[in-house]
């Protein structure tokens, strides 16, 4: 019997690798995507042409998770046997400007899915997976962080996500639902949103060492992250649903990374040696060498600055993940080094500014948005 899997937030970088898996699968998959003023589909538009190629089922349906009429009409329309709920305002900075409207979709819009899986008598056949987050850990109390850690969120999208976290434990609990949270630290690919910082790192780097932008602005550089490939990470949120017993775990390299070093990591690839002089708002990166052949940088080039409008309110400095029980339990292992997520990430940033880059030689200025 085909598997019918329902995901909320296709449209975003994780649903995309999350369809293109299931699809791998031999799943049929409904997506929910927002109606959007201009086209949201852009990580899945060649997926949805090559499932039509191959015959196999991606179907796409408008919808939002502030909306539960919407919600408990496509459950009991698709009837499906795995629920993978990804759809969240996903940005931690952006979330301290629209904390209502955080809690409403991050929070609430959980609320609204399990409800909805109970109210139309699914509880005991459809499967349901909740993207829960290192962002609930936020102040350290304990390092590595596992599931056993307390939690101490430090922004309205970890509060948000810290109801969703304990509302799925809770139907879980009280009503027998297979419901789970899956806590993901991050998680980076080519398809990152271009304000996240790594995927805004390697944009800029790859358009300054191609001479299309002339520095790097960015807020935190001492925060530290556990950064994994988003491909490894929707691979463990499959695990996470196909196992005998409902339960939480941490998915996790074990390793963690300053903002500081990814952004040397980054300008490396492109031939940039970058070093980093001064603190805090003075602190700046500056170059060492460039073996660049595109472009080159004179050593002693500002190519990055701090600037405060990128500090948050209330930061989270330190998240180092302990996933030995997903490596235990899901056989579950990251098979990307956080160089190797680098490099890809380096080479697809750098194609498509060459790209920029060749339009710019043959004089189409006025059409490329450039910085
Ligand atoms: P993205 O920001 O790339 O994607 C978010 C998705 O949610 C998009 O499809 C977006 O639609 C959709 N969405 C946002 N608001 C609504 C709404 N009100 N109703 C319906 N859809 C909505 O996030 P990621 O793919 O990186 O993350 C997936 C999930 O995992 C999120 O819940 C995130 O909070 C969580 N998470 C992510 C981690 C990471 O490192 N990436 C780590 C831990 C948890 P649109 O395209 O229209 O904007
Ligand atoms: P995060 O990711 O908040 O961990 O949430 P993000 O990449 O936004 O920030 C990581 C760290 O980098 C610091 N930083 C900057 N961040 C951004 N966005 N822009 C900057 O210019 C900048 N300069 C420094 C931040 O202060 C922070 O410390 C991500 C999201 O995907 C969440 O949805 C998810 O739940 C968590 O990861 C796990």
């Amino acid at each position: 019997m085909t598997k019918v899997a329902f995901i909320t937030g296709i449209t975003g970088q994780d649903g995309a690798y999350l369809a293109q898996l299931l699809l791998e699968k031999g799943y049929s998959v409904h997506g929910l995507r927002r109606r959007s003023a201009l086209s949201n589909t852009g990580r899945i538009d060649k997926l949805v042409v090559q499932a039509k190629k191959e015959g196999k089922q991606l179907v796409l349906h408008y919808g939002d998770l502030t909306d539960s009429t919407n919600l408990v009409r496509l459950i009991h329309e698709i009837q499906p046997d795995e629920i993978y709920n990804l759809a969240a305002m996903s940005h931690v900075h952006v979330s301290f400007e629209t904390p209502e409207y955080t809690a409403n979709a991050d929070g609430i819009g959980t609320l609204r899915i399990l409800e909805a899986v109970r109210s139309l008598g699914l509880a005991s056949t459809t499967k349901i997976y909740q993207a829960s987050t290192s962002e609930l850990y936020g102040l350290v109390q304990e390092v590595p962080q596992s599931e056993k850690t307390p939690f101490y969120p430090r922004s309205p999208y970890g509060v948000a996500k810290l109801y969703a976290y304990w509302i799925t434990v809770n139907y879980r609990e009280a009503y027998g639902m297979y419901a789970c949270n899956g806590i993901l630290f991050n998680h980076e690919s080519p398809l990152r949103g271009e304000t996240f910082v790594t995927r805004k790192i390697t944009r800029a780097a790859s358009r300054i060492a191609l001479g299309l932008q002339s520095k790097l602005e960015l807020g935190n550089l001492s925060a530290k992250r556990d950064w994994g490939h988003a491909r490894d990470y929707v691979d463990a949120m499959w695990r996470i649903l196909q196992q005998d017993e409902a339960e939480d775990y941490v998915i996790a390299t074990g390793q963690t990374t300053e903002v500081r070093e990814f952004v040397r990591l980054a300008f490396a690839e492109a031939g940039i040696e970058l070093a980093f002089e001064g603190e805090g708002a003075d602190e700046y990166g500056y170059v060492v060498a460039c073996r660049n052949p595109d472009y080159m940088l004179p050593a002693g080039y500002k190519a990055v600055e701090v600037n405060p409008k990128y500090y948050r309110p209330a930061e989270v400095d330190l998240l180092l993940g302990d996933p030995r029980k997903a490596n235990a339990k899901l056989g579950w292992q990251p098979s990307h080094s956080l160089q190797d997520l680098v490099k890809e990430m380096m080479e697809e940033d750098l194609r498509e500014t060459r790209k920029v880059a060749d339009l710019r030689k043959l004089g189409y200025e006025a059409y490329l948005d450039i910085e």
